[in-house]
């Protein structure tokens, strides 16, 4: 496969409700879309990195200058014989995983449409249907709380996330349990505590949570090690978890039982297969991320998570929990039984609506091999 050009655009989507986390609220989301043209067809790509680089280093503007500067010279007119290979042929480039994946999932779709086939069977997938959770952000009070975990109970999903912070953890999970019972439930801290909080932090371990993600620093592994020999709680690993390698390392230290696959944050669908792999050869389950995508980035992370270990729900909900109208057409829906069905046409499957596209687009940029040697 060969990618002739690249375009990049910069959008603004307003979401529909806010969305809070230990590192602040978010009511919009500014990110990169990326359409990788080769033989007459195209594929997509969402950037998954942030306005601020409060979830990690990376930012909407710096994946713009890397992939223009350094991602599209290293891909624009070179053959490829498989989307896996081009990852390593990025090597040069340290970390910016989010610059990075943004292009490599592009290129998996258009090499799942040259194929004409699902990007699923591409990547692996086994399931036609995946499981659905959602992720319930830091809230104004108990009570509206309440009201949210309500209305996403009742819309069929399969587990509860709720973001906790110092300050928003215990209380919020006690009234939830003694409102909901024995619900799945687990929490998200997103690095806001330290591990000298252990002994508060084992007061979670009265609530049953399926797991605790992501307690202590974004970039720490062995205080996350000595943290859950003192829980009984599974620790599951977000922002720390780089890429393979990261996550051996992290399950051979008992720093986790569980593992977050986002694609974004380990540098796209090849490095998220060999993630996956590295922990099913460990007995360490895996489920799917999320980062607030439009229904293009959804769509990818769909066809992801439809691989044999993901056997948790996943942060993949209905489009309209983030963006209505989505910029695809149909959104995302979830089922009554919370489960969401894997596109079966070619590559993520998709109809993207180019008008929504446009409208909510600030900046675009055409590369091609010409233009970026
Ligand atoms: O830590 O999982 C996270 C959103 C943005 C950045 C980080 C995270 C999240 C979520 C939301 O939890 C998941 C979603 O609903 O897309
Ligand atoms: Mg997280």
């Amino acid at each position: 496969m060969k990618i002739e050009r690249l375009e990049l655009r910069l959008l603004r989507l307003p979401l529909v409700r806010f969305f809070e986390t230990s590192f602040g609220r978010s009511d919009d989301r500014l990110f990169i879309l990326v359409t990788a043209f080769g033989d007459g067809l195209e594929g997509w790509g969402e950037c998954v990195a942030e306005e601020a680089p409060y979830y990690s280093s990376e930012t909407t503007e710096t994946a713009w200058h890397i992939i223009t500067r350094f991602v599209a010279p290293r891909v624009l007119g070179v053959e490829f014989a498989h989307p896996r290979d081009i990852l390593p042929a990025l090597a040069a480039i340290r970390g910016h995983h989010m610059a990075k994946a943004a292009v490599e999932m592009a290129a998996w779709d258009l090499f799942a449409r040259a194929r004409a086939q699902p990007l699923w069977r591409v990547l692996g997938g086994t399931r036609t249907r995946i499981e659905s959770g959602v992720s319930i952000g830091i809230q104004d009070s108990i009570d509206q709380l309440l009201r949210q975990v309500e209305t996403e109970l009742a819309a069929g999903y399969r587990r509860i996330k709720i973001k906790i912070k110092p300050g928003w953890d215990v209380t919020a999970i006690r009234a939830i349990r003694q409102r909901f019972g024995s619900i799945r439930l687990m929490t998200d801290a997103n690095g806001a505590y330290r591990l000298e909080d252990a002994d508060h932090l084992r007061e979670l371990d009265a609530f049953d949570l399926m797991m605790i993600e992501q307690p202590l620093g974004y970039d720490d592994v062995l205080e996350h090690a000595r943290l859950q020999a003192r829980l009984n709680t599974a620790i599951c690993l977000d922002e720390s978890i780089h890429d393979a390698k990261t996550a051996i390392e992290a399950i051979e230290l008992g720093a986790c039982r569980i593992i977050n696959v986002k694609p974004g944050r380990v540098g796209g669908h090849a490095a998220s297969i060999a993630l996956h792999d590295a922990c099913a050869a460990r007995r360490t389950p895996v489920w799917h991320g999320g980062m607030l995508e439009s229904g293009i980035g959804r769509a990818h992370n769909i066809h992801l998570a439809s691989l044999p270990n993901f056997t948790l729900p996943g942060d993949i909900a209905a489009s309209r929990r983030y963006y209505v109208p989505d910029l695809i057409d149909p959104p995302v829906d979830v089922a009554p039984d919370g489960t969401i069905g894997v596109p079966g046409g070619p590559g993520i499957g998709v109809r993207i609506d180019l008008d929504r596209v446009d409208a909510a687009t600030s900046r675009r940029s055409s590369l091609s091999a010409a233009s970026t040697t």
